[in-house]
Order: C-alpha cells, then structure tokens, then sequence
C-alpha cells in the first residue's frame, strides 16, 4: 500500500479539527511547494537524475534546509532504485513517507510537554521581539485552561512597552490570572512573586513571558540568566519547559537566532510559530534536522486554537492534503 493510502486511512479515520487546522495553516506551502512538485511531476515522464536536480531546487527554496535536502536526495534515490521505481506520479507519495522518516528519525518523535503530574509546572518562554511569545502564552493558556488546569502567567517582559498589558488582555480573554509588576520593573522579581502566587493559589501551571529585547544582547541573555535562576531556586527541577519561540516566516534567520538561545538558556523546545504566514513550511525540517531541539507546537493562525503539537504525519498531510485524499483505496 502506498504512503499516500496508508495516510488517508489514518486521516480519515480521524478526521478531527486538528487534522483541519494543518490543512488550513499549511495552505500557503502547500500551494507553492506542493504546487511545483505537481508541475515538476507532470513535466517528466521518468526520474531521472534532472528530475532529481529540480526537486533539490525546489525543496531549497522551501527552506527545507540544504543538510537535510541532500540526505532527504540520498533517500529518495536509494528509495527509488530498490522499488525501481520509474514513474513520476509515485513520487509524491515517496516524497511523503521519506519527509515524515528524515522528521522522525532525527531523535525525540513526541511533542509531549515535561508535566509534572503533582504540583507546579514551570515554562519559560523565550525569544526575539515579534516572534510570538506571548500571543503562544495566550494560545498554551486557552488550552491548558479548556484541560481543567489552573493556570497563571507571569508578565516577564517588563522592557517593551505596552508588553504587561498585551498578556494581560489574553489572561482575561482566557480567564486566567497574570501577575505583573510596573514597566521597567526587574523580572526576576516578578517571577518570585508569580511562583508564590502560584503555590499559594495552587495552580498547575505558570507560563512565563520574558522580554524580546533589551540595550544589547548581551543584556538579554543575563537577564534570561537571572529569571532562570530565581525560578530554579525557588522551584528544585523549575523551569521544566524552556520553550524557544520561532517566527517560520523569517526563514534561515530562525536557525541562528537558535543558536544564540541554545547557548544562553537550556532550550527543551520549539514553537514554531506563524507557520501560516510563510509559503516556506520547509523550515520545519530544517530547524528539526539542524538544531537536534523537537518542535513541540506549531502556530497555524492568530486565534486562541490556532497553537497545535507538532506532528509530521498531519503536516505532510497538510503539504500534499489533495493527492492524500484523492489516493484510491
Ligand atoms: N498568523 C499568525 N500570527 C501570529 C502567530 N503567532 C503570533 N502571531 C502574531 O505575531 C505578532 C507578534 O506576536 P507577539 O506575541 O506580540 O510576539 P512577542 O513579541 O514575541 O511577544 C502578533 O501580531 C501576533 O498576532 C501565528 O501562529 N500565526
Ligand atoms: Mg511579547
């Protein structure tokens, strides 16, 4: 049975609004590179060592990632001798299966969030100014809150002005508590009194919010420094999530802001956000491939429901979401 069938049984089977939200989020990728394979698979009549070179071409510039576009290459060809496989028209499905094998096999496949079962559970949020750390603090809130947990936030961004304010407007749009201090405030401080506030209220979860930006970098990474160790010193085994927020329409740009956070903070995970915005939804293995960090959520919209644990079965859904569904039975 084709990938393609296999994958359809399983949607099908599923068909839940999950499934629907990669459908929808992906619509941009999916039009342009989903739409050039189609064009380069109508255009040939055998895969040949050409239609190779233009799908390189075209998985490049879907920011798939040159590392991880060569060895996805290695794969299709070996693949492609060992089926003796001559047709174009197979190759989506080909394309399909190694894309979720080279997601997979490059380590952790869950998504799953480090919860402590009993007592508190820490995430700190971090990342550059823009890239969506607080509308995805808004987003896990909506979620953990619809999961019965008692959650709060912590305003940790006390540098940007108008920051307190735009978590709190997504605390109350999500019924949950933020604790703040004044603009310009020392963070750490606000973290203190955030995790007191979560013991003395007994919430599940707090979900911190750090600044994006300060005089320099270097700034930066000391105070991320300091929130983290006031939180592990309150808190033995705090922050059980380090979560780094990736904007997917800045590209190449995401992997080297990466390797800046990596260095400063222990990172557990990525979100991945604006994924609906960029026709470049390849940086998704790229980021997986490079980094060795799991993208844990991706963000397909700008709507409370719109965060989603990542997973490489339904985004390869949402890239070839036609041809998956058009595989006959
Ligand atoms: N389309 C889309 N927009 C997003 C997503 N996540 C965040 N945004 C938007 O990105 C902008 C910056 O987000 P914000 O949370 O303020 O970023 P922060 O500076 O990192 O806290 C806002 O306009 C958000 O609505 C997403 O997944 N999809
Ligand atoms: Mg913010």
């Amino acid at each position: 049975m084709s990938f393609f069938k296999k994958l359809k049984e399983k949607i099908t089977k599923s068909t839940d609004s999950v499934t629907e939200k990669f459908k929808e989020g992906l619509t941009k990728t999916r039009d342009s590179f989903s739409g050039k394979v189609n064009d380069l698979i109508a255009r040939y009549r055998k895969v040949d060592e050409d239609f190779f070179e233009e799908l390189e071409e075209i998985l490049i510039q879907a920011d798939v990632g040159f590392e991880t576009v060569m060895e996805l290459i290695d794969e299709l060809k070996m693949e492609v001798k060992r089926r003796n496989i001559q047709d174009p028209e197979e190759m989506q499905s080909v394309i399909s299966e190694k894309l979720v094998n080279i997601y997979n096999s490059a380590g952790e496949q869950s998504s799953a969030l480090n919860i402590q079962p009993d007592g508190l559970t820490v995430i700190l949020f971090v990342g550059v100014n823009g890239v969506g750390k607080t509308t995805t603090i808004g987003k896990l809130a909506y979620r953990f809150k619809t999961e019965g947990k008692k959650v709060l936030l912590a305003a940790g961004d006390t540098f940007r002005a108008g920051a307190i304010e735009q978590l709190e407007v997504w605390g109350e749009r999500v019924g949950v508590e933020t604790i703040k201090h004044g603009e310009g405030s020392d963070p750490a401080a606000v973290m203190y009194d955030a995790i007191q506030a979560a013991k003395s209220r007994k919430a599940d979860i707090l979900l911190c919010d750090t600044a994006g930006r300060l005089q320099n970098k270097v700034n930066l990474m000391k105070e991320l420094e300091k929130v983290k160790r006031v939180i592990e010193r309150e808190i033995p085994g705090a922050p059980h999530e380090v979560l780094l927020v990736l904007d997917a329409t800045t590209g190449q740009n995401a992997l080297i802001q990466a390797k800046t956070f990596k260095e400063a903070t222990n990172v557990s995970g990525i979100v991945l956000s604006k994924l609906d915005g960029t026709a470049k939804g390849g940086i998704v293995l790229a980021i997986r491939n490079e980094l060795e960090i799991p993208v844990k959520f991706v963000g397909l919209g700008e709507k409370m429901d719109d965060l989603q644990e990542f997973d490489a079965e339904k985004y390869v859904y949402g890239l070839f979401a036609e041809q998956v569904e058009k595989a006959e039975e």
